[in-house]
């Protein structure tokens, strides 16, 4: 395993990010979004891809990320296909949304739709429960259940038409993401890596991400839900925390890889599945509906960074956490919509300095306004920096401001 961290080597990244345009240009690059989540502890209905974030225009998550993709093409002048995992309860709404929305820009036949599958649900003896007389309750797989939709829907097939190499992976909750980063793309394939993760140096001990950790020679993730919270504590002489690597959801992977681990040909080479204790909605014995107080039964999850142990080559660069990480989970607090719009402005607040522009902040860097800047615009500082430069005339005044 090779851990990138610190910032490592500058002339590294550049070679990197030189390998990851290219391969850009090429058309080898697809994104992937699983979308197949409920959206429960945001207390939202519809898919969470449909959940407004941005401050001003109110952009969904799935349009954020469209236009980080249709921004991506543009400067590649490549077609990025975007493939979205759905589940069988949001399915047929995340479609409407994007018909609904023209795509978002997107054009329609590079959008590939497709749900995950489900697995039985049992009851804490290990009894199939029954959700209605004539039908078993049946749960999403979890997000590493993508790896067999993929295969199954015929995604992969469809990626090899194309001559698609690898996959970005990112998850639909996060609107920071760099759906599309070349330099993380041109590590994975400098690297020959069946897959590559993004870290980040956890904030403090009890957040809730995954850990990279080295497990018998192989690269793993624990998480956070897995590791005694003793554990997560530990830190090095230095103060630092032990478990430090935190799993933010962001991979590349190959193609030949998925194909391997979702195809089901080989027993040995195939993704655990993990129990979560649920409550689970069921009858009683005269067939009448029983909605459960407490845990009544077991749903079975795959999860995808399982894959990392039968990657070749993994390796897990460390990325900076205002630039790439910031989901929304939460109605309030943590992870919110709030805290979340906050590091949107944040980050749009460091590329206006970064152009020369003086802007008065608190002590987190946050205005005391809102404004809001398109990903068509600009998708990150460099970017930013140049449209700026080349932007008559300048606006004087920033609250309230969309630049598009
Ligand atoms: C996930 C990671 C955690 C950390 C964190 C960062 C797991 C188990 N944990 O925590 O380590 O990286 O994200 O934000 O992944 N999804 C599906 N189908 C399913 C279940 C989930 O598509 O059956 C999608 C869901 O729509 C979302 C993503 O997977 O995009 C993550 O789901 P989550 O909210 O259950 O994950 P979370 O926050 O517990």
């Amino acid at each position: 395993m090779r851990i990138l961290k610190g910032g490592g080597n500058p002339l590294e990244w550049r070679s990197a990010r030189e390998v990851g345009e290219a391969a850009l240009r090429a058309g080898q690059v697809a994104a992937f979004t699983v979308a197949g989540g409920q959206g429960t502890r945001l207390g939202y209905d519809g898919p969470k891809g449909t959940y407004p974030v941005t401050p001003i225009r109110q952009k969904t998550l799935f349009q954020v990320f469209a236009e980080k993709i249709a921004a991506a093409q543009k400067r590649y002048g490549t077609v990025i296909p975007w493939y979205i995992m759905t589940s069988h309860a949001n399915h047929a709404a995340t479609v409407a949304a994007f018909e609904d929305n023209g795509y978002f820009g997107l054009q329609a036949s590079d959008v590939f739709f497709f749900m995950q599958g489900r697995m039985p649900a049992v009851d804490l003896s290990g009894k199939i429960i029954l959700e209605a007389p004539d039908a078993i309750a049946m749960s999403p797989d979890g997000h590493g259940g993508s790896l067999r939709a993929l295969v199954r829907s015929g995604a992969v097939a469809d990626m090899r038409t194309r001559g698609i190499r690898a996959i970005s992976y990112f998850q639909v909750d996060n609107p920071l993401v760099r759906c599309i980063d070349p330099a993380f793309i041109g590590f994975h394939f400098k690297n020959r890596s069946d897959m590559s993760s993004k870290m980040i140096p956890k904030a403090y001990p009890a957040e809730k991400v995954g850990h990279f950790c080295m497990q018998n020679d192989r690269m793993v993730v624990i998480e956070y839900s897995d590791m005694p919270m003793a554990m997560q504590e530990l830190t090095t002489a230095d103060g630092e925390l032990l478990y430090l690597a935190g799993s933010i959801a962001i991979h590349m992977l190959n193609i030949d890889f998925v194909d391997r681990l979702g195809s089901g040909k080989d027993a040995t080479f195939a993704l655990p599945f993990h129990r979560a204790d649920k409550k689970i909605k069921t009858i009683d014995a005269d067939g009448k509906p029983v909605v459960p107080s407490s845990p009544n039964g077991i749903k079975f999850e795959m999860f995808v960074f399982d894959a990392l142990p039968f990657a070749s080559n993994p390796i897990v660069i460390e990325t900076r956490r205002e630039d790439d990480f910031s989901p929304v989970k939460n109605a309030t607090g943590l992870d919110s919509p709030e805290t979340c719009r906050n590091d949107q402005i944040r980050q749009w607040t460091r590329w206006l300095r970064a152009a020369g522009v003086q802007i008065e902040t608190d002590s987190t860097g946050l205005p005391s306004f809102i404004f809001e800047v398109s990903p068509l615009f600009a998708d990150s500082e460099e970017s930013f920096v140049s449209r700026w430069q080349a932007l008559e005339p300048k606006p004087e005044n920033f609250s309230g401001l969309y630049l598009g």
